[in-house]
């Protein structure tokens, strides 16, 4: 036989047989079908007041009239007895501490310390020196306090899930030098491949380098040695080094492209959330209407992103979840993922997208956009709090709220300096100068304008970069940013 036929022939028949013993031998699992089947998608803004109506709270009186009310300020701090609470926090010394609003908080005061209310806000908000207390904060607010050792504190409470998206990203916790630890269940496979490879180039780094310098050193020139004559060819060796190989790739490709099939088929039946990237910022959109700039999911449950953008490339990027996805204007693309650990992980954008890519999903507070995957029954509990909260927020706070999840605050600021666009602080109701010499009076109309049709008009000194927000907000949500430029004086 010719050696080409006998090469060939060798490759062909043991990439066969490698492959036959790699499917039935090691097949490994693809198909979610059996996944547990997700939470049935509810529906549920239902506005009943989860915990926040509590009995010590005089009623709101639902009906905040027009008038700028001199509210009295409201009880909300209330005296639990605690031995039927349990307390979510317990604090032992005047320190800054952040709370869920409607929880419990133990506190147990050490001899010498003790806590005083600073305004009246804080009412209530009492602990004596060596005294046991547990109080239930009803409202979100910042409570001023201080101990007679003069020290200040302040506790905020604030809704449970943003205590979640505060907390720091445990990527690192738990992961190892090369990757942060995997919350992904189809990770495994994809983590494999990946140390597969790298052990396998370890490997054949050292040993061909290893032969490399010990023959350069057995075989070196030197006075009254012949080199040794070539040999033609040596059956054992050929075959040797044709079908190791052989083998190494048949493994390689076969893991690699059933674990990349099953990392590109998202089960039928998934937890959905829309995404829609733009710059520089996250709008993860969940089944009953609630919008949020974190990615809220449930655990032990298969979450598909149906994504787009509104603007240039981006690219979602969840590291713990070994997922990596362009989002492509005009079209959709997909990720899937099925989380198997509660926690606040990293999320960022992998394509560069402007001037502030690396700060894209950034907060005005400094915080980075988050991936939350919330225990049993806590993502349920998240849309459906989100959903009652911005129900029933006044227009200015909804308005600021949008400000910076719909990420304005991108490109704008409330501070007076101007960014990628004007700044908003006293600017309503100002004469604004057009490109064109003339100008044009900010008010309701104008501001209106701007969203739906940025470049409409264009400002001298800036790019007409402003992507358009038409058909994502809510009338509602106009109004509420509308009163929130208004409110900037
Ligand atoms: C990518 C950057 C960018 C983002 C994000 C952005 N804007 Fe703008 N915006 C601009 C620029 C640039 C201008 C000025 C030029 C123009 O009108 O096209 C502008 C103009 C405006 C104006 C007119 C103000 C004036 O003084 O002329 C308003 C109002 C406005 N934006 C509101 C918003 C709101 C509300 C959001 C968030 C929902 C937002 N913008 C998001 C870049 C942005
Ligand atoms: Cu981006």
């Amino acid at each position: 036989m010719k050696p080409i036929i006998r090469y060939t022939g060798t490759i062909v028949v043991t990439a066969m047989v490698a492959l036959a013993v790699a499917h039935y031998g090691f097949g490994v699992q693809t198909a979610d079908a059996q996944a547990t089947p997700p939470p049935a998608q509810q529906a549920a803004p239902a506005a009943d007041g989860s915990n926040r109506a509590e009995p010590g709270a005089p009623a709101g009186d639902g009906s905040a009239g027009p008038v700028a009310p001199a509210a009295p300020p409201k009880v909300t701090i209330v005296e639990v007895s605690c031995d039927n609470a349990t307390p979510a926090y317990t604090f032992t010394g005047a320190i800054d501490g952040q709370v869920a609003s409607g929880s419990v908080v133990k506190f147990a005061m050490p001899p010498g310390v003790d806590i005083i209310p600073d305004n009246p806000t804080s009412a209530g908000l009492e602990v004596q020196a060596g005294q046991t207390r547990c109080l239930k904060f009803n409202e979100d607010g910042v409570f001023l306090f201080h101990s007679s050792t003069k020290q200040h504190g302040a506790i905020t409470a604030i809704p449970w899930y943003d205590l979640l998206v505060n907390k720091e990203v445990e990527d690192l916790k738990g992961g190892n030098f090369w990757m942060p630890k995997a919350v992904n269940r189809t990770a495994d496979d994809s983590d494999l491949m990946y140390y597969a490879v790298l052990g396998l180039s370890f490997f054949f780094f050292f040993a061909i380098t290893g032969v490399v310098v010990y023959f350069v050193i057995k075989y070196r020139h030197r006075p009254g040695h012949k080199p040794e004559p070539s040999a033609a060819h040596n059956d054992a060796l050929e075959i040797t080094w044709t079908v190791i190989p052989t083998i190494i790739c048949v493994f390689l490709f076969y893991y690699g492209w059933t674990t990349y099939v099953h990392l590109v088929t998202p089960p039928t039946k998934a937890v959905e959330v829309n995404v829609l990237a733009m710059r520089w910022n996250w709008q993860f959109t969940h089944a009953n209407g609630v919008q949020d700039s974190d990615l809220h999911v449930p655990v032990n449950t298969p979450v598909r992103l149906v994504m787009t953008s509104t603007d240039v490339l981006h690219s979602f990027y969840a590291p713990v979840m070994r997922v990596k996805q362009d989002i492509v204007p005009r079209r959709y693309t997909y990720a899937w993922f099925f989380p198997t650990k509660p926690g606040t992980y990293r999320l960022t954008c992998a394509e560069y997208c402007g001037t502030n890519h690396s700060q894209m999903g950034i907060t005005n507070d400094g915080r980075r956009a988050v991936l939350v995957v919330h225990e049993p029954g806590g993502y349920e509990r998240y849309l459906a709090d989100k959903a009652a909260e911005s129900v029933k927020l006044p227009p200015d706070q909804l308005g600021k709220q949008l400000y910076e999840k719909k990420g304005c605050n991108a490109c704008h600021t409330i501070d007076g300096s101007a960014r990628v666009g004007p700044t908003f602080l006293r600017g309503f109701g100002t004469m604004v100068p057009l490109s064109d010499g003339s100008q044009v009076k900010m008010d309701e109309n104008y501001i209106r304008e701007s969203l739906m049709y940025p470049q409409a008009r264009s400002r001298p000194g800036f790019p007409p970069s402003m992507p358009s927000f038409e058909g994502q907000l809510k009338d509602r949500e106009i109004e509420g940013i509308i009163a929130y430029i208004k409110s900037l004086k």
